[in-house]
């Protein structure tokens, strides 16, 4: 696609709930060199951060749907196996391959300014989907996400609520080490549980991987075994590795050790539907509309937000069997 050059103009940062428009200018290094097939085709680097869990699963499904031929995209993919490096390569090859936009889903929050930079020299505007950089916003277009801090603090308001006054003992799985996803669940769980007589035993990451949450869950079963009352897992994957580890153990999930997790993908909704998990709080992945939706917008030198947080719910064991079969992912 040809490009006109587009005015610098500085962004102005707005935080927006579900995307409302709002004052702006021309994207941070749009008006890069072109690229991509015919006149109108958008040519898009996509760099995810692999294929860890379901959620990303249904991400990545999401973003690929949005950046289709037919909605006038030509979309060069990169999964980097949640390896940050293989990430940061991945964008410096779009922008070597003069792409029109690079969309990013980053790992972890750190080491994104030069390669950041390096697009914004060569013109090229990023859009953020899913997960937050510390980088400047000077360096970036638009981030569409969730609201980590909220689904963290949802969970541990729920750990409070059923388990305050108990002296309950409670184990945590993180997430990916060093990712806003993880690190603002923390956070908000965190600020939840405080001042309760709740007990954290033990919080290690388990890379949002089931693999990764069944190797620390059966750690925690040796060292503590059936002192462990709760479990809360940034993910539902890590939950449902988890649930392996703890029948493994002799001790029934969802009783004896009480599961909240975040996501609420298929299989965890499931696991909640039928008394395994407790509580889970949803985290959106369907975010490729709105990010296809800022890529044109961007690149035809529009108006963008700078922030659009999609919004999340939660759910019961009662509420997930009530809407297992009609969720969309
Ligand atoms: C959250 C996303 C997290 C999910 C995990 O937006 O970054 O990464 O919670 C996924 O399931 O692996």
């Amino acid at each position: 696609m040809k490009k006109s050059v587009f005015a610098a103009a500085a962004m102005l940062g707005a935080f927006a709930l579900v995307a409302t428009g709002c004052a702006g200018g021309a994207a941070p290094g749009a008006g890069g060199n072109g690229g991509g097939g015919g006149d109108d085709v958008i040519k898009v680097g996509f760099a995810q951060t692999g294929s860890e869990s379901g959620w990303r699963a249904a991400n990545t499904e999401s973003m690929k749907k949005a950046f289709s031929a037919e909605n006038g995209f030509e979309l060069i993919f990169n999964a980097a196996d949640n390896k940050q490096e293989a990430q940061i390569s991945a964008v410096r090859n779009f922008i070597n391959q003069g792409v029109d936009a690079i969309v990013i889903a980053p790992i972890t929050v750190d080491g994104w300014d030069d390669v950041l930079k390096e697009a914004k020299d060569a013109g090229i505007p990023v859009i953020l989907e899913d997960r937050t950089v510390s980088a400047s916003e000077d360096l970036y277009a638009s981030w569409v996400g969730l609201d980590f801090e909220q689904e963290g603090r949802t969970a541990g308001e729920w750990v409070k609520e059923n388990f305050d006054g108990k002296g309950a003992n409670l184990v945590v799985l993180e997430g990916t080490t060093g990712s806003s996803a993880a690190l603002d669940r923390a956070t908000g769980f965190n600020e939840a549980i405080d001042g309760t007589d709740i007990n954290v035993l033990d919080s290690q990451t388990g890379d949002f991987t089931r693999d990764g949450g069944k190797k620390v869950m059966e750690g925690y079963l040796q060292k503590y075994g059936k002192d462990i009352n709760v479990l809360f897992a940034h993910n539902d994957d890590m939950g449902l590795g988890a649930l392996d580890a703890i029948k493994a153990a002799g001790l029934t999930p969802g009783k004896d050790i009480q599961i909240v997790t975040i996501d609420a993908v298929k299989d965890g909704m499931t696991a909640l539907a039928n008394g395994e998990f407790n509580f889970i709080v949803e985290c959106n992945p369907l975010l490729g509309d709105k990010a296809a939706e800022l890529v044109k917008a961007v690149v035809a030198g529009d108006e963008v937000e700078k922030r659009t947080i999609v919004e999340d719910q939660s759910f019961t064991q009662e509420q997930a069997a009530e809407v297992l079969d009609s969720r969309p992912y």
